[in-house]
């Protein structure tokens, strides 16, 4: 098994260039071939964001459904087939705002499924509209005069519903991403990777300012499931890169 083997050789990908997107289809070609999964034993399921593109380009299963419903998707097809590898991929639009009751569902049921979500901090697709990711004050096409309130925490959402496998990784570090990746699809069980990313055309500012100046990777990670909730709340202005919580 080769990276050649998950590629289309006839479809380039439509992405700007620049765009997160690449990253991410690069470290999840990088995790299959690792662990050797047969693309015709993986299923990726994606909604109709940018990101969801990579339904031409990933050579293997793929299912695009509606906005902010590729979580519900995956599961079924994990339960239809408990033996297929299944990710469900979703932007901060599709997996925060239209989908999130799938997101908090799946992480309460501890769904054997690995979230990849994609965070540009925008509606990226449908051209620049805040979406509850996107950090508060910033200014937006449908935020003129600035995001009113704090974004929604996937990470935070996700550990106080039950999650058991959370990690948030950058674009920028593709080899990182990568062994994140491998490690939520060997994880039994629901994981949730946020992929932080910067989307070069709506929120270009804002996610290479929050990519450049407030990430970071913390010596010390939680141990205990309290602490990991309070290690979270205080994400608001520095986000912690790493795999915060795995049992
Ligand atoms: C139920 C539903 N709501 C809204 C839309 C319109 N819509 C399509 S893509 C999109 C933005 C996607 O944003 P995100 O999920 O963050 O992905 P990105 O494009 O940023 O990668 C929206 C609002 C839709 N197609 N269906
Ligand atoms: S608009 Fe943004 S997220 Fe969409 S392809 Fe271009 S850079 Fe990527
Ligand atoms: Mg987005």
């Amino acid at each position: 098994m080769d990276l050649s083997d998950y590629t289309f050789s006839s479809q380039a990908p439509t992405w700007c260039p620049g765009c997160g997107n690449f990253a991410v289809l690069a470290a999840v070609k990088k995790s299959l071939t690792d662990l050797t999964i047969a693309p015709k034993d993986t299923v990726v399921t994606y909604d109709i964001g940018c990101g969801g593109n990579m339904v031409n380009s990933l050579r293997v299963c793929g299912f695009a459904g509606l906005h902010g419903r590729s979580i519900p998707l995956a599961v079924g097809i994990k339960k239809a087939n408990p033996d297929l590898t299944v990710i469900a991929q979703g932007g901060d639009g599709g997996l925060l705002n239209e989908g999130v009751n799938h997101l908090i569902h799946a992480a309460q049921r501890n769904d054997n499924i690995t979230v990849l979500l994609h965070n540009n901090f925008i509606f990226a697709l449908t051209a620049g509209q805040a979406s509850s990711a996107t950090p508060k004050n910033t200014t937006t096409k449908s935020t003129p005069q600035g995001v009113e309130y704090p974004p929604l925490n996937p990470l935070l959402l996700a550990a106080s519903s039950g999650a058991k496998f959370l990690a948030r990784t950058s674009s920028f570090d593709l080899e990182k991403t990568a062994q994140i990746i491998k490690k939520a699809i060997v994880h039994e069980g629901f994981s949730l990777i946020e992929i932080l990313m910067p989307c070069l055309i709506w929120s270009d500012k804002t996610s290479l300012n929050l990519l450049k100046d407030q990430v970071f990777s913390p010596k010390e990670l939680p141990s205990e499931k309290t602490q990991i909730l309070d290690f979270l709340a205080k994400d608001e202005n520095r986000l912690a890169l790493g795999v915060f919580w795995q049992k």
